[in-house]
């Protein structure tokens, strides 16, 4: 489709200016959200990526479409909003691990679970590992959720885990991680419950956890 091409190249060159337009005449055209998400936007941000892996684009490339994605997310989030007829699911506390300050897909993730009906506390990119636990403590979530982008920084996850475990909250939520580089295996070395590829597959299964522990 001609218009997700044009969301696509916009992404990759980094045009935050223009894309507002091109979101709205998306939407104008009837074209699943999903569809701008998946097969334009994050396509865009993983072509951004391999080019910046080859030396073919620079830091500030990746920053600039990083900002645009930014800027069609801001056009899109009002229709994706909760909607009314869903009860209210739960709590979630998520944040980007320590020493990670990617948040795309992290705020993705927010906005589909938000659209589920959960309550959704971020505590942002490059969280300290006493920052988790105060939230668990302050707000009973259901759910908290890692996100990671760096594989040097998934390190930190255990040690995230660990600070939840020594105050004694471990057994209280239910322990969730997602992010390009994070596997079903690498969820099951740190007995982390939930693991899902993507942010809609990250709302299904959080749903699925809360009705399971109301069983
Ligand atoms: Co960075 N970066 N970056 N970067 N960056 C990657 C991740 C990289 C893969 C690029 C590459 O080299 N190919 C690479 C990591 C390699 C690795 O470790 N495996 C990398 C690098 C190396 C770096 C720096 C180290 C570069 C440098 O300084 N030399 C540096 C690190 C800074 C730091 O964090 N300390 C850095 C910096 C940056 C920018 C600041 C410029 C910018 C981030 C801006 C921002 O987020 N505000 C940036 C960007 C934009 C990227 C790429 C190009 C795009 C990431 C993105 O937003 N994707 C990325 C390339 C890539 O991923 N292929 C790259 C779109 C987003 C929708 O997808 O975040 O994957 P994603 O989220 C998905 C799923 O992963 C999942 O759902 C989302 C949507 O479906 N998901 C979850 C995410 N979190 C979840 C949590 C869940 C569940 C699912 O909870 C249950």
């Amino acid at each position: 489709m001609a218009i997700l091409d044009d969301i696509y190249s916009t992404t990759v060159k980094g045009a935050y200016k223009e894309i507002e337009p091109l979101i709205q005449k998306a939407l104008g055209e009837n074209i699943d959200i999903n569809d701008i998400i998946n097969n334009s936007l994050s396509k865009a941000m993983i072509y951004v990526g391999d080019k910046f892996s080859t030396g073919e684009l620079y830091m500030p490339d990746m920053l600039l479409s990083a900002k645009t994605m930014k800027a069609a997310m801001e056009v899109l989030k009002p229709h994706m909003k909760k909607n009314s007829h869903i009860a209210e699911k739960g709590t979630i506390v998520i944040g980007t691990v320590k020493g990670d300050l990617h948040d795309i897909g992290k705020n993705l993730v927010i906005t589909m679970a938000e659209g589920q009906g959960f309550k959704v506390i971020d505590l942002g990119i490059d969280v300290d590992y006493s920052k988790f636990v105060d939230a668990i403590k302050e707000n009973n979530p259901d759910i908290v959720a890692f996100s990671g982008l760096l594989t040097t920084t998934l390190a930190n996850i255990p040690t995230h885990i660990k600070a939840i475990a020594d105050a004694g909250l471990r057994d209280n939520v239910i322990l969730a991680v997602g992010g390009a580089p994070v596997t079903r295996h690498f969820a099951d070395m740190y007995n982390i419950e939930i693991y899902a590829p993507d942010a809609s597959a990250a709302a299904k299964e959080f749903v699925k956890a809360v009705e399971n522990k109301k069983k």
